[in-house]
């Protein structure tokens, strides 16, 4: 959703959004608030898209998927290769010069994508669907040493790649926006919350407070789908409502950019 708004592609990917609570019978459309219907398919399940595409399909029902209405099928259901596709594959559709996948930074981009995905992204989940008190603890640990290294990393750079922000910042972010809501608690990362950490922290409100991408943010479907979905963490299914967090509040990351533009300059 991110790619899709910051790209300027919104009149070119339509977008559903399923509801936030999964049942038995996995994703479904709603109109609960801050759903959209499925208007391509009218379909009412997730699965039903899949079998769509592939009518013997048995296996997992994800989000997000990339539906082509010309050839009536399934692009794509992973992330990492659907920010791809809308950064550098819709051309003229495209806003011009909006590009988070510079030529002289994508091996570092690739790298680092590769690099937060174990320990961080997928880190806590490994946490928080851990059933053994070992495998738990592997993945905290794991997760607390990366964001300990890229607070660090953003003590010198304002962004994960240097001075700009590139697809490795979006995949980032969607777990540094979770984390202090859902994670820490939920899924018990709690060693620190991201507000402990001052540079994570300025980061996370730096690329929150980019024109476009608060609206694509809706803490609360995220709160009510993990605490109401996962039925064997949370068996009551209440939502906590805290943490207070303000991700409007100023950040301080300006002079981060003025420094390593200096240096280089
Ligand atoms: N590889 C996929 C994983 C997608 C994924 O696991 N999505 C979760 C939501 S974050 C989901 O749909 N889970 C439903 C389920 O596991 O039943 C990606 O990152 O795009």
């Amino acid at each position: 959703m991110i790619l899709r708004q910051l790209k300027g592609l919104t009149d070119v990917i339509g977008l559903s959004v399923v509801d936030a609570v999964i049942d038995q019978d996995g994703w479904v459309f709603s109109e609960e608030e801050g759903c959209i219907l499925d208007t391509v398919n009218r379909s009412h399940y997730l699965r039903d898209i899949y079998t769509k595409a592939e009518p013997q399909y048995t296996g997992k029902v994800t989000v997000p998927v990339l539906w082509d209405q010309q050839t009536r099928t399934i692009v794509s259901n992973e992330s990492r290769d659907i920010i791809r596709m809308f950064d550098t594959e819709f051309g003229d559709f495209a806003k011009p010069g909006v590009n988070f996948y510079p030529p002289e930074l994508q091996d570092t981009i690739d790298e680092t994508i590769d690099a937060i995905y174990s320990p961080i992204n997928n880190g806590v989940y490994r946490s928080g669907f851990a059933t053994t008190q070992a495998a738990y603890e592997e993945a905290v640990t794991e997760l607390f040493q990366a964001l300990d290294h890229w607070e660090e990393v953003l003590s010198q750079q304002r962004y994960l790649c240097g001075n700009q922000i590139t697809e490795a910042d979006w995949c980032m972010f969607t777990t540094l926006l979770r984390f202090d809501a859902v994670y820490y608690g939920h899924f018990k990362c709690n060693l620190r919350r991201i507000v402990d950490y001052p540079n994570l922290w300025n980061y996370l409100k730096d690329l929150y407070q980019q024109p476009g991408v608060k609206e694509t943010c809706n803490l609360d479907h995220i709160k009510r789908h993990y605490y109401k979905s996962h039925t064997n963490i949370n068996p009551t299914r209440i939502v906590p409502k805290g943490p207070l967090l303000d991700f409007d509040a100023r950040h301080d990351r300006d002079h981060l950019q003025n420094l390593v533009a200096g240096a280089a300059g």
